[in-house]
């Protein structure tokens, strides 16, 4: 039989191999995993456990909180902030930066999370997950401010998501290659299933909301029309589409088989950057697929460069297989939007 690694193991072995992950920073990962089971115990209930349907309340960007936003968040919160590894956290659902209690001891990582990322797909039954992102914070001798959180995503210390699907899986990276775990239920524990994933640089499948359509800039319909116009367009091969509306399942396949994955600027909330967010979804997703030998930019530049202005900034996000990213950013670079 071959070895089974734990997540655990895994981590420990990286910190003796490549000596490039503190302890501290392993125990802050072990939590968070710790929590995602949680969450997935949740998720796997159901109508069971009354986590269906909305809170009855809205987050800090106006959206309808469903009851797993916010019990996702709360696992979250009580299973990182007395362990003494973080400072502070900053969520998808909540306002403002989460401060350590004064009562535990205060550590140096910052974690960020999209808590239930793919909200809507709670109800039906359809693949969710929770993204995290992990920053040191910075040496200037003062308490914690979300400043501080406004790091580019190249300074991320590791970066992850676990997907509530047929299987709960754990995705990880801390800066050398990405990792993927699943979930032993019967032993409550998570095995490492892949490692050193590679996303092929070339696909013949692309993920973006079709229903936008009008409302897109020329580069991205360009895009897509040639993919639709498959082996007798310019692209000479046929393209097939898919689209879970959770970003953790879209880049989960990517992960997995390769693919193209964009949430474009559209037209029709103009001053918006894009639908999702830089820290909780594209920086962490950016990270993930950079690893595994993929790209992301933002259409126009390459996300883990952008300088954050605001905790809960927008991004256009285009990201999977190499080539066809720098298309889709060639395209808006040639072509020019302002
Ligand atoms: P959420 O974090 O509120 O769930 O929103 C983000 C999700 C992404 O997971 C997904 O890619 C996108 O929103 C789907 O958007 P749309 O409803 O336009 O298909
Ligand atoms: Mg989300």
């Amino acid at each position: 039989m071959s070895r089974r690694i734990s997540l655990t193991q895994y981590l420990i072995e990286q910190q003796r191999q490549h000596g490039r992950l503190p302890q501290e920073l392993r125990l802050l990962i072990e939590v968070v995993a710790r929590a995602c089971k949680r969450i997935a115990i949740s998720v796997n209930k159901g109508a069971l456990g009354d986590v269906l349907g909305t809170a009855g309340s809205e987050n800090v960007q106006g959206e309808v909180q469903k009851k797993l936003d916010i019990i996702a968040n709360e696992v979250l919160i009580e299973a990182n902030e007395w362990g003494g590894h973080l400072a502070a956290m900053a969520s998808e659902e909540m306002e403002g930066i989460y401060l350590v209690p004064n009562r535990y001891p205060q550590g140096e990582y910052l974690l960020m999370f999209d808590p239930l990322d793919g909200s809507s797909n709670i109800d039906v039954n359809v693949s969710i997950g929770t993204i995290f992102s992990v920053l040191k914070k910075p040496e200037n001798g003062k308490g914690v401010s979300e400043e501080d959180f406004l790091q580019a995503g190249s300074q991320q210390a590791a970066a992850g998501y676990c997907v509530y699907g047929p299987q709960t899986t754990l995705v990880l990276t801390t800066g050398n290659g990405v990792a993927m775990f699943t979930l032993d239920r019967e032993q409550g524990s998570f095995v490492l299933t892949q490692e050193d994933v590679q996303i092929p640089e070339d696909t013949k499948e692309f993920a973006i909301n079709m229903s936008n359509m009008r409302h897109w800039d020329a580069p991205i319909k360009r895009y897509v029309d040639e993919c639709l116009a498959g082996s007798t367009g310019v692209r000479g091969k046929d393209f097939n589409m898919r689209w879970i509306a959770s970003m953790v399942a879209d880049v989960h396949r990517i992960l997995t088989r390769g693919g193209i994955f964009m949430y474009p600027w559209d037209q029709r909330e103009p001053h918006k950057a894009g639908k999702l967010r830089l820290m909780y979804e594209a920086n962490p997703m950016a990270l993930l697929v950079e690893q595994a030998g993929g790209a992301a930019t933002n259409a126009r530049q390459r996300i883990l460069d952008l300088q954050p202005g605001q905790l809960h900034e927008r991004v256009a996000v285009v990201l999977g297989s190499k080539n066809e990213v720098e298309r889709v950013t060639r395209y808006h670079n040639e072509l020019g939007r302002d």
